[in-house]
C-alpha cells in the first residue's frame, strides 16, 4: 500500500481492487436501486449532471453503515499510513441510462487555510462503483496532480456544484469540456477509488442502457492533525446518523465521526484561489 499512498499524494487518486465482497455489493445494489426508485422528477432535474444526490444521513437501510465502517477499506487506509480516519458524510450518485457527463470540479472548501496547499490530503473520497465502469457508461475522469498544482481548468471553473451546473442546463460550458490532460479512471465493481478532495474530477456521460451508481463517502485521513477551523468545518458538515438504523449500526458510524470541542469558527465555503498553488 506504500505505492497507493505515493499515488494518492502525487497524482491525487489511487484505486484499491476487490475491497467489497459480492454479498455486500449485492446488498448495496438492492439498496441503491430502491433509493433511486424514489427519485422525484424535481430531484432528477436538479441533479441532472450527477444523476442523483441522495445524502446517506437520510437513508434508512443500515447497509450503508456497514459500508462506512467497512473493515477492508479502513485497513487499506491504515496500510497507506492513515490508521485513524474519521467519516463525515456520504452520497448515492446514480447516473441513469443515457445521461450526461458530470462537470469538472473539486470538493474541498477550506482553500483559505494555508494547509490547503500541503501534499498530504486533508480529506479523501472513497468512491464505490456498483458496476464495472468504462468511458461508455460514465466512468470517472481526473486531472492527475491538480490537487496540488494549478491546472488551466481552475481558471475556467465558476462555483463547483452550483445549481445551474448540477442541473446541466448548458453542456457547452467549459466545466463540461474534454481536457488534453484528462485521464479515465475505470474500475471493476467492488474496487474503491480513493481521491484527494482537491483533485479536479468529472465523468463521462452514461451512454449505456444500464444505471451507473457510485457511493461516495468522505473521510479525513488524519483528523487529529487538521487545523482547528477545518476540524470545526468537518464536524459542522457531518451527517446525522439516521434514527432508523439499529443501535449497532449507529454505533459503528458514531465511532468514526469526528469530534471537535474547541470554539474555532468553521470555515464557510472558501473557493480555490489561483495565486496559492504552484504550476
Ligand atoms: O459520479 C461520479 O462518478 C462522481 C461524482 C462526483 O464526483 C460528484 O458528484 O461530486
Amino acid at each position: 500500500m506504500k505505492d497507493a499512498r505515493r499515488e494518492l499524494i502525487e497524482s491525487g487518486f489511487c484505486r484499491v481492487p476487490d475491497v467489497l465482497t459480492p454479498t455486500i455489493l449485492g446488498h448495496l445494489r438492492a439498496a441503491t436501486d430502491a433509493l433511486c426508485a424514489t427519485q422525484t422528477e424535481e430531484h432528477a432535474a436538479r441533479f441532472r449532471a450527477q444523476g442523483s444526490m441522495f445524502a446517506l444521513g437520510g437513508v434508512e437501510d443500515p447497509v450503508f453503515a456497514r459500508l462506512i465502517a467497512w473493515r477492508p477499506a479502513l485497513d487499506a487506509l491504515a496500510a497507506m499510513g492513515f490508521p485513524d480516519p474519521t467519516y463525515t458524510d456520504g452520497y448515492v450518485i446514480s447516473k441513469p441510462p443515457r445521461s450526461p457527463r458530470l462537470f469538472w470540479h473539486y470538493d474541498w472548501f477550506a482553500w483559505d487555510d494555508p494547509t490547503a496547499y500541503a501534499p498530504v490530503p486533508q480529506q479523501v473520497f472513497l468512491m464505490y462503483y456498483l458496476s464495472d465502469t468504462a468511458p461508455e457508461n460514465g466512468c470517472l475522469r481526473v486531472l492527475p496532480g491538480s490537487h496540488i498544482s494549478h491546472n488551466p481548468v481552475h481558471d475556467l471553473l465558476a462555483e463547483p456544484h452550483s445549481r445551474d451546473l448540477s442541473a446541466g442546463d448548458d453542456g457547452s460550458r467549459a466545466e463540461f469540456s474534454t481536457r488534453p490532460d484528462e485521464v479515465d479512471a475505470p474500475v471493476s465493481a467492488g474496487d474503491v477509488v480513493i481521491g484527494d478532495a482537491r483533485l479536479l474530477h468529472a465523468t463521462h456521460a452514461n451512454d449505456s442502457d444500464q444505471r451507473r451508481t457510485v457511493i461516495t463517502l468522505w473521510y479525513q485521513p488524519d483528523f487529529a492533525s487538521l487545523p482547528e477551523r477545518i476540524k470545526a468545518q468537518m464536524v459542522a458538515k457531518t451527517h446525522e446518523i439516521p434514527d432508523a438504523w439499529p443501535a449497532e449500526s449507529r454505533e459503528m458510524v458514531r465511532r468514526l465521526n469526528p469530534v471537535y470541542e474547541g470554539d474555532a469558527e468553521p470555515y464557510g465555503r472558501c473557493l480555490y484561489r489561483r495565486q496559492r498553488l504552484p504550476g
